[in-house]
C-alpha cells in the first residue's frame, strides 16, 4: 500500500537516502567543477580526494572496528554511482580503496587488519590491487611475480600492471606465485607498503579515459616485506583475489550507473533546449524514444547492481553469477547510453565542450577492468553450467 513505510518492498531505506543526496549534493558542488580539468591535464584529482576525506566518503566500507563507517555494500554502491555521475576518475577513489582492502577484510589476520585499515579510513592512506600482469590478463592464474619465504619475510619478485591508482596509493594488495607447481593453488595474497624496499612504482599508461586516475606499471625488485603481511594461509591468494572481484564487480556496475546516470541528465537537458525544425529537438519522437530507452536501460542496470551488493552484503555463497551479471549489463548499458548522449548532442557531442565526449571515454573501461565482459559471460555461463 502506497504511503506505507512497513511495505517499502522495493525502496532504498531512508539511511541510504539520505546519504545518496549528501553525496550527490558533495560531488555537485566539489568534484564536478574540476572534471573537465582533470580529464583535459590528466591529473589526479586532488581537489576530490581532499572533499571526500573530509565528509568521510573516500573508503566508508571499512568497518568500525578499524576506524571506518562499516557501511554496506549498497551504501558503498550508491558513493560510487553519485561521484562517477560527474565524474569517474573520482569515483575510482572510494572504488579502489574497497578493491585494494577486500581481500584483507575478507581474509586478514586482526593484527594485518589493524595496520592497513584504520589510515585508509581515515583517509591518510589509499590502496590498490595488484592481480594482473602484461602476460596474465583474463587468464589471472598464469601469473608470473613470485614470492618466495626468507628467514624473516617474503621476498617479491617480478611485475604487475594496470594498478588503478598506482604510485598514489600506500598499501597494495598483490597476488603472487608461492608454489609454481600447483597452479591457482600455489598463489598467495600479501599488503605491500610503498615504502618496502625493493618497491618500485613505473610508468604510468596513456589512457582513452579516466585520464585522472594515474595506472602504472609496478616493479618488485627483491621487494622484501615481513612474514605477517600474508593475507590468510598461503595457497589461498588466487581465491581471496576473485572473492574481493565478487564484492567489487558491483561497485564497477555502480560506477557504470553512474556516468550512464551523468550522460542521460546531459542529454534530456540537451534536447529540451537544442531547437531544430522550429521546436525543441526534444519533441521529435525519435529522440523521445531514445530517451526513453537510455532510462528504462538505466533503472534496470540500478537494481541489477543494488541488488547484487545486497546479496553480497548478506554473505551469500556463489555470488560469482550476480555480480558479474550486474557488472556486464551495467557497463554495456553505459556505454550505450554514453553513446547515444553523444549522438543527441549531434556534432556538439564530439567536441570536448560538453561533457558526454569524456563520459563516453570513461564509461568504455566499465567493460573492460575487473574482467572483460567476455569473462563476465564465462563466469556467469560456468555458475549456470555447474
Ligand atoms: N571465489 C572463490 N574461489 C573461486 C572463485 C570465487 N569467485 N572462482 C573460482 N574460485 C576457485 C576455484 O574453485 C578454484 O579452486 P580449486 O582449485 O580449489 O577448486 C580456483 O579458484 C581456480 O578457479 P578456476 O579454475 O575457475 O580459475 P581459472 O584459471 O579458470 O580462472 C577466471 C577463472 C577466468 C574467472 C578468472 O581468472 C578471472 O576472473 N579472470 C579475470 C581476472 C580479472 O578480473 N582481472 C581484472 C583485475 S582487476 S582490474
Amino acid at each position: 500500500m502506497a504511503g506505507n513505510p512497513d511495505f517499502d518492498l522495493f525502496g532504498l531505506p531512508e539511511e541510504h537516502v539520505e546519504l545518496r543526496n549528501a553525496i550527490r549534493a558533495l560531488s555537485t558542488k566539489e568534484i564536478e567543477p574540476y572534471a573537465h580539468d582533470v580529464d583535459e591535464k590528466s591529473r589526479f584529482p586532488e581537489e576530490a580526494l581532499k572533499a571526500l576525506v573530509a565528509s568521510g566518503f573516500n573508503a566508508i566500507h571499512v568497518p568500525e572496528a578499524y576506524g571506518g563507517q562499516g557501511a554496506d555494500s549498497v551504501a558503498a554502491c550508491i558513493v560510487i554511482e553519485e561521484v562517477a555521475r560527474v565524474c569517474v576518475s573520482s569515483s575510482l577513489i572510494p572504488a579502489v580503496n574497497k578493491l585494494g582492502t577486500m581481500g584483507l577484510i575478507l581474509k586478514g589476520s586482526e593484527e594485518l587488519k589493524a595496520q592497513v585499515l584504520p589510515d585508509i579510513a581515515s583517509g591518510e592512506a589509499m590502496a590498490s590491487y595488484a592481480l594482473s600482469e602484461r602476460e596474465a590478463g583474463s587468464d589471472a592464474a598464469s601469473m608470473r611475480t613470485r614470492a618466495v619465504r626468507s628467514d624473516d619475510g617474503w621476498v617479491l619478485n617480478g611485475t604487475k600492471c594496470w594498478i588503478t591508482n598506482g604510485g598514489k596509493s600506500t598499501w597494495y594488495t598483490v597476488m603472487a606465485v608461492t608454489d609454481p607447481d600447483k597452479g591457482a593453488r600455489g598463489i598467495s595474497a600479501f599488503m605491500v607498503h610503498k615504502d618496502d624496499p625493493g618497491f618500485v612504482v613505473g610508468p604510468l599508461e596513456k589512457k582513452m579515459g579516466i585520464k585522472g586516475s594515474p595506472t602504472a606499471e609496478l616493479y618488485f625488485e627483491d621487494c622484501t616485506i615481513p612474514a605477517d603481511r600474508i593475507i590468510g594461509e598461503e595457497g589461498t591468494g588466487f581465491k581471496t583475489a576473485l572473492e574481493t572481484l565478487d564484492h567489487t564487480r558491483p561497485t564497477i556496475g555502480a560506477q557504470a550507473v553512474g556516468v550512464a546516470q551523468g550522460a542521460l541528465d546531459q542529454a534530456i537537458e540537451y534536447t529540451k533546449g537544442r531547437r531544430q525544425f522550429g521546436t525543441a529537438i526534444s519533441n521529435f519522437q525519435g529522440v523521445e524514444f531514445m530517451l526513453a530507452d537510455m532510462a528504462m536501460k538505466v533503472e534496470a542496470a540500478r537494481l541489477m547492481v543494488y541488488t547484487s551488493a545486497a546479496r553480497a552484503e548478506r554473505g551469500e555463497k556463489n555470488l560469482g553469477f550476480i555480480s558479474s551479471a550486474a557488472k556486464c549489463f551495467a557497463s554495456d548499458v553505459a556505454m550505450e547510453v554514453t553513446t547515444n548522449a553523444v549522438q543527441l548532442f549531434g556534432g556538439a557531442g564530439y567536441t570536448r565542450d560538453f561533457p558526454v565526449e569524456r563520459m563516453m571515454r570513461d564509461a568504455k573501461i566499465t567493460q573492460i577492468y575487473e574482467g572483460t565482459n567476455q569473462i563476465q559471460r564465462v563466469v556467469m555461463a560456468r555458475a549456470l553450467l555447474r
